[in-house]
C-alpha cells in the first residue's frame, strides 16, 4: 500500500478487494450533512429506527437555505436542531458558515474517512482526510453504522512542481486541470497530489483544489498531511489531530499528471461549464455587471485578506455590485478584528451573510443578460438564477481586479504582488456549534408544516413499459433535473411539491407528463446527472414515476442515488442507438427482474427498434433495485 487514498482505505476497509473497480465497503468516521440534503436524510435516519448516531462525528450544517422569506426554511433549520439534538449530532447553526469551510476549520481530521451529502464534501482533502460525498441517504445509513459501499477508483497522481507565480491562485490550479481533464475526466478516479510543490501550498489552497475535484466528477482529490497541515490544525488548536501521511512511492498511481504551479497563469471558466477555460488576458475587457467573492471554493481568511488588501483604498467601479460572503463566521470575525472589513466596506463591497447565498441561487441574482465573475466552482446556465446570465469563475485576485476596473482584467495589471499573512493563531469561538442534549429522552423533534414524510417506492416490477418521456443531450446536470434556487430549495422536505419543479427549465410540462403517463423513462447523453449530490434529482422522479435512465454514461453520485431509490441507470451497448430512439417512443423490456442478474446486457423495444442497453451493476445493487431502494432494502434486511 503505498497512495495516501489506500492507506486511510486499507485502514477502514470492511468489504471487498482494494482492486480498481471492484466493489468495497468502508467504515465512517465522521459524517456531514447541511440542511438542503439534511432534512431528507434525517428522514431516512429516523426510518432506519436507530437511537442514536454510531460515527465518530456528525455535523448537521444550515447554510444553503438561509433566506428565510416565509417560514418553510425556518421550519427546517427547527427540525434539523431538535433533530441533531435528539440522535447525537453536532448542530451548526445558520450564520456559523458553509459547512465546508466550518469543518475545515473545526472538525477536519487527516486519515479519517467523511461521508457528506453534499458534492464538495472532498474539500476536506486539503487536509488529508478521505472525504467522499454522497446522497444524503447513503450519509444516513452511515450514521447509523452502516459502512459505505463504493466501486474502488482508479488512483491517479497530480505532482505539482514549483510554485505559484505572484497573481496566480489555487484556483487556477484547478480550473487549469478542468481545461485539461474536463468535467468528465475524473469520473471513476480519485486524485492524489504529490511533489515538491505541495509544500508551497496551505491547507486552504488546497481545500479549493480538492473542493473544485467535485467538478472533475472525481470520486474524491486528496493531499498529503505534512508540516503545513500540523501548523494549520495548530492554528485552530486542533494540534493533536495532525497525523503525518504521505504516499510512499509513485508507482502505484494509475497514471501521473505534471503540473508545474510556476506556469500557471490567472484563467476563467467561461459560460456555462466549469471546464470552459481559458486564460483572463484572452477575455479581457468584457463589461462587467456583478462581482461575487465566497462560496465553499474561495472564501477562507486568506482569500479575504488578500482580496481585502486589493480593496484598500480603492473604490470598486460605479457600474459593478461587489458581493462578499466570508466563509465562516470565524473568518467574519477575524476580518473584524484586524480591520480588513472595514477595508472591504469602505470600498464599496456588499458583505453577505456567511452561506452558500448566492452560489446556489439564494439571492443576489444578476440583471437581465449579464456578465457575473464570481470565485465558485459551477457556473451552470440558469443556477444564479437569471436564466440568460452568464457565470464567469476566477480567482479572488482576478474578481478584485474586475471589479476595481468594470471589466475582465487580468490581475497581473494590478502591479506590485502583495505579501498575505495570515495570524498563526485563530480566534476560535465555537458558541454557533450546538452539542447534541445529554439527556437526549427528553428532546422531542420539532416539525413545521414544511416536513411531510418520505415517500416510500415500490419493489422493482417484472416487466419495465412506460414511454420515454425527455431525451437530453450531455452533461445534463442535476441543476437541470432539479433545480435549486431561492423559491425551489425551501421545498426540499417536501416531496410531492418539489417534484413538480424537475427539469422545470428544460420542459416545464415534465413534471404534469409524467403524472398523466404514470412515469416513463428518461434518455440523456454523457455524464448524465454531473454536479451536485442531491438525491432529489432521483427522489422527486421517483415520486413521479420515473424506472429507468438511459444514457451514454453518468456522473458517480447521480447514479448512486438513482441506484438508491429504486431507478435503473442503464448505459446504450451502442452509443450509436441513443440517435434512434425518440421522445414518446414506448419502451418494454420484458423480465427485467430476472434478467438484471443473468445478465449484464438487456434488450430494450423502443418505438419499433430493439436496443441493447448494459449494466455494471453489483449484486448487491441489484438487490436494491429490486427492492424498490436502499431504505426498503436496509429495512427488509436487518443483516445488511
Ligand atoms: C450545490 O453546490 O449544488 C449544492 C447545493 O451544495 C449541492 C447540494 C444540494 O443540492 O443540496 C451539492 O453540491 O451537492
Ligand atoms: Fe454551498 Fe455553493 Fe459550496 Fe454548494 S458549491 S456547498 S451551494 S457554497
Amino acid at each position: 500500500m503505498t497512495t495516501v487514498s489506500e492507506k486511510i482505505i486499507g485502514d477502514h476497509i470492511v468489504e471487498g478487494e482494494c482492486t480498481t473497480k471492484s466493489e468495497i465497503a468502508i467504515f465512517i468516521d465522521q459524517t456531514l450533512t447541511q440542511d438542503a440534503t439534511g432534512t431528507m436524510a434525517c428522514l431516512q435516519f429516523e426510518a432506519l429506527q436507530v437511537e442514536q448516531v454510531k460515527t465518530k462525528l456528525s455535523v448537521s450544517y444550515v447554510d444553503h437555505n438561509t433566506l428565510q422569506s416565509g417560514p418553510n426554511n425556518a421550519d427546517d433549520h427547527a427540525f434539523l436542531r431538535s433533530f441533531a439534538s435528539k440522535y447525537g449530532i453536532y448542530y451548526s447553526k445558520p450564520g456559523n458558515g458553509i459547512c465546508h469551510q466550518v469543518h475545515l476549520e473545526r472538525f477536519g481530521v487527516p486519515g479519517q474517512t467523511l461521508l457528506g451529502s453534499d458534492s464538495h464534501t472532498p474539500t476536506q482533502g486539503g487536509l488529508g482526510m478521505l472525504a467522499i460525498g454522497a446522497g444524503g441517504l447513503d450519509v444516513a445509513v452511515a450514521m447509523a453504522g452502516h459502512p459505505f459501499h463504493l466501486i474502488m477508483s482508479e488512483i491517479i497522481g497530480v505532482e505539482l512542481t514549483g510554485s505559484l507565480p505572484a497573481w496566480s491562485s489555487a484556483k487556477d490550479v484547478i480550473l487549469h486541470l478542468l481545461s485539461e481533464l474536463s468535467v468528465e475526466g475524473g469520473v471513476g478516479k480519485i486524485i492524489e497530489y504529490f511533489g515538491d510543490g505541495v509544500s508551497s501550498l496551505t491547507v486552504p489552497e488546497r481545500a479549493t483544489i480538492t473542493n473544485m475535484g467535485a467538478e472533475l466528477g472525481t470520486t474524491t482529490s486528496i493531499f498529503p498531511s505534512d508540516e503545513v497541515t500540523k501548523s494549520f490544525l495548530k492554528s485552530q488548536g486542533r494540534v493533536e489531530s495532525w497525523t503525518h501521511l504521505s504516499a510512499d512511492s509513485e508507482s502505484d498511481f494509475s497514471q501521473i499528471l505534471e503540473v508545474n504551479l510556476s506556469e500557471i497563469e490567472p484563467l476563467v471558466a467561461k459560460p456555462h461549464s466549469p471546464d470552459n477555460v481559458v486564460p483572463v488576458s484572452e477575455i479581457s475587457g468584457t463589461q462587467v455587471d456583478q462581482v461575487l467573492i465566497g462560496s465553499c471554493t474561495n472564501s477562507s481568511l486568506k482569500d479575504m485578506l488578500t482580496i481585502a488588501e486589493l480593496l484598500k483604498g480603492k473604490k470598486i467601479h460605479p457600474n459593478v455590485s461587489l458581493g462578499i460572503a466570508p466563509g465562516s463566521r470565524q473568518v467574519l470575525e477575524m476580518l473584524s478584528e484586524t480591520g480588513a472589513l472595514t477595508q472591504l466596506i469602505k470600498a464599496g463591497a456588499r458583505i453577505l451573510e456567511s452561506a452558500c447565498g448566492p452560489c446556489i441561487g439564494m439571492g443576489q441574482s444578476p440583471k437581465s443578460g449579464a456578465v457575473s465573475l464570481r470565485t465558485f466552482n459551477r457556473n451552470f446556465k440558469g443556477r444564479s438564477g437569471t436564466p440568460d446570465a452568464g457565470i464567469y469563475l476566477v480567482s479572488p485576485e482576478t474578481a478584485v481586479a474586475s471589479a476595481l476596473s468594470g471589466k475582465i482584467s487580468d490581475p497581473r495589471e494590478l502591479g506590485k504582488p502583495l505579501k498575505i499573512k495570515v495570524s498563526e493563531k485563530f480566534t476560535i469561538d465555537d458558541s454557533m456549534i450546538i452539542p447534541p442534549a445529554k439527556n437526549t429522552g427528553k428532546v422531542s423533534v420539532i416539525r413545521g408544516p414544511n416536513i411531510k414524510p418520505l415517500p416510500e417506492n415500490k419493489p422493482l416490477p417484472h416487466d419495465l413499459n412506460g414511454i420515454i418521456l425527455l431525451k437530453v443531450g450531455d452533461n445534463v446536470t442535476t441543476d437541470d433535473i432539479m433545480p435549486a434556487g431561492a423559491k425551489i430549495l425551501p421545498l426540499r422536505s417536501n416531496i410531492p411539491k418539489i417534484s413538480e419543479f424537475v427539469y422545470s427549465q428544460a420542459d416545464p410540462t415534465f413534471a404534469s407528463r409524467a403524472k398523466d403517463a404514470g412515469g416513463g423513462v428518461i434518455v440523456g447523453g454523457v455524464n448524465y446527472g454531473q454536479g451536485s449530490s442531491r438525491e432529489h434529482a432521483a427522489l422527486a422522479p421517483m415520486y413521479l414515476g420515473v424506472k429507468a435512465v438511459l444514457a451514454k454514461s453518468f456522473a458517480r453520485i447521480h447514479k448512486a442515488n438513482l441506484i438508491n431509490f429504486g431507478i435503473l441507470p442503464l448505459t446504450f451497448t451502442n452509443e450509436g442507438d441513443f440517435d434512434k430512439i425518440e421522445q414518446e417512443d414506448e419502451i418494454t423490456i420484458d423480465d427485467v427482474k430476472e434478467k438484471l442478474s443473468e445478465s449484464t446486457v438487456l434488450t430494450a423495444i423502443i418505438g419499433d427498434k430493439k436496443i441493447d442497453l448494459t449494466h455494471d451493476l453489483t449484486g448487491r445493487q441489484i438487490k436494491i433495485l429490486v427492492a424498490g431502494g436502499l431504505l426498503n432494502y436496509v429495512k427488509n434486511d436487518r443483516e445488511y
